[in-house]
Order: structure tokens, then C-alpha cells, then sequence
């Protein structure tokens, strides 16, 4: 494993060719469990503590950044010196007393737009996913989950395309394996792929599916009303055995675009 099969880049390292000679080192964001990070560097992967400003509150740093480490002989152990310039980066107005944006992904190629075809089914709902993820500029992709469970797959695909013009559109059940093929042309080295949608679409399912095993925890929709039960509670890159990341994210239902909310105001 290299930092390549991560999407490490000529433009990130002419960015920080002087940095890296100086003695700090990349490595990219691949988990974020609040104020520690999971990073992974070409030595493998460590646990690194989110560096916090004047003001005593955490930096931004989302999953997908490429940040430069260096170790620090005080606290003996790596520390975050830079986040380098992010090539796309998918935003969101983060509710509180002020409104503030907060970065959810960064340096993602193609951002599927997850939707599954039983219940969760909402076109105003992938407008607003579509928007923001234009604004990101990661290349959007639709994806309809649950093939299996629908059985009018073809209208609610044309559906799909006419409110997203000139925006791929693909049906895909994680149970008979339909679809799956055809999606996995996103998919490549160094090439990063974000999920968005609700919870309980089956973004985690998926996951596993291309990774060949229980990466992820997964769980049963309500019986009740058929929503999900917020399994993923955090956001996560995944190494996939046939090139490529995977960057699952917890459901979310609600999302008003940063940009959007800026213009707004
Ligand atoms: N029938 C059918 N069920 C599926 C499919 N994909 C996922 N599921 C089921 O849908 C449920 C929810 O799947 P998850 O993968 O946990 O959903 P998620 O989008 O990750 O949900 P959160 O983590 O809560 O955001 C599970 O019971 C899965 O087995 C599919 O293609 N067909
Ligand atoms: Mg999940």
C-alpha cells in the first residue's frame, strides 16, 4: 500500500515538496471520530488529535483532507502542521448561533447521490443533494438502491433523469447483484467516491458489497415507517481491493448547500 493507491498526487506534492524536506510528511484523512483523527501515511495508519485554534476550538479538517504530519519530540507523538489545498470539497450551513459552514468531504472525484427505490424515493430531495454536489466539484452520479424491492425500476430511472439532466443514472441492488458491474467503472486507483443519502438507503450495504466483507456495520430500516436507524455515526474512507476509495457517511436527510445558504443571507 502507498499513499498513491489513496489518491496522492503530483499537485498535492509540488504544494509541499519544501515542507517534506523539512521533515513532515502526508498523510490523508480517513476517519474522524470528533477530536481525534485516523489518518493514513505511506508507514500505515495513525491516530493523530485535531489541532485546535487561538480560540481553543477545533480546526476544520474533514475526511478526504491531505494534511502534512511531523513528529513533535514534546508530546511524542505526530502532529498536524498543514492541510493542503482541497481539489473539491462538499460543504454544508451547520446549524448554531451562527451560521458556519461545515466541510463533510473533501478531494472526492465523483459523489454518488444515493437514493433507494422502495421507500426514500424524493426528487426535491436529489435536486438539493444536486446542487451541493456541483458546488463541491466532485462530478454527481445518481444511484438507486433496493432494485430488488421495485418493480417499476425503468420509470422512477427516467424520473431520476429528468430531474437531473445530463447526470448518470444507475439502478443497483446489493441483493441480486444488478447494477454492481456497470458502477464499478467510477472506481480506480487513487480515484475517491463519496456516498450521500439517507440513512437506511443502504450506502453501508454497498460498501461491503465492493469491499468483499463486513467492513461496515449495517442494520434493518424501522419496520414501522421504513427510515433508517442512523447506523453509521461517523464518516469513514475504505480501501477497495479493486482500486479506488470508498468514502461512506452517515444518512442524512436534511442538507441546506453552504453556498447556497451564503447567497441567501
Ligand atoms: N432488499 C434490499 N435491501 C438492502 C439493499 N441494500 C441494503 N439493504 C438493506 O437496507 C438496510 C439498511 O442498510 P445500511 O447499509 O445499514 O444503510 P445506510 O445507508 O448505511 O444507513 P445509515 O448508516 O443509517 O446512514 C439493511 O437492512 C440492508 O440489508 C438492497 O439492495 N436490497
Ligand atoms: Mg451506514
Amino acid at each position: 500500500m502507498s499513499i498513491i493507491d489513496y489518491g496522492w498526487d503530483e499537485n498535492f506534492y509540488s504544494e509541499c515538496k519544501e515542507k517534506q524536506e523539512q521533515g513532515m510528511f502526508p498523510a490523508r484523512v480517513i476517519a474522524d471520530y470528533g477530536q481525534i483523527l485516523r489518518v493514513i501515511a505511506d508507514s500505515g495508519e495513525l491516530l493523530v488529535n485535531r489541532p485546535i485554534n487561538k480560540n481553543g476550538d477545533g480546526i476544520q479538517i474533514a475526511v478526504g483532507d491531505w494534511i502534512l504530519l511531523q513528529y513533535d519530540d514534546e508530546i511524542r507523538s505526530e502532529r498536524i502542521c498543514t492541510v493542503l489545498k482541497r481539489k473539491t470539497k462538499f460543504s454544508r450551513a451547520a446549524a448554531g448561533i451562527e451560521v458556519k459552514e461545515q466541510i463533510v468531504a473533501s478531494n472526492v472525484d465523483t459523489v454518488f447521490i444515493i437514493q433507494s427505490l422502495n421507500r426514500d424515493f424524493n426528487m426535491k430531495r436529489l435536486e438539493r443533494y444536486l446542487i451541493a454536489a456541483w458546488n463541491s466539484g466532485a462530478m454527481p452520479v445518481v444511484v438507486l438502491t433496493k432494485a430488488d424491492l421495485c418493480d417499476d425500476v425503468e420509470s422512477k430511472k427516467s424520473l431520476a433523469f429528468e430531474t437531473a439532466p445530463g447526470v448518470e443514472v444507475h439502478a443497483i441492488s446489493c441483493v441480486t447483484g444488478e447494477g454492481i458491474e456497470e458502477i464499478r467503472k467510477y472506481f480506480g486507483r487513487g480515484k475517491t467516491v463519496a456516498l450521500l443519502g439517507s440513512s437506511g438507503v443502504g450506502k453501508s450495504t454497498f460498501v461491503n458489497l465492493l469491499a468483499g466483507g463486513e467492513v461496515l456495520k449495517t442494520q434493518d430500516i424501522r419496520e414501522d415507517d421504513s427510515r433508517g436507524r442512523h447506523t453509521t455515526t461517523h464518516r469513514e474512507l475504505v480501501l477497495l481491493p479493486g482500486g479506488g476509495v470508498v468514502m461512506d457517511t452517515p444518512g442524512m436527510r436534511t442538507l441546506l448547500p453552504w453556498k447556497q445558504m451564503r447567497e441567501w443571507r
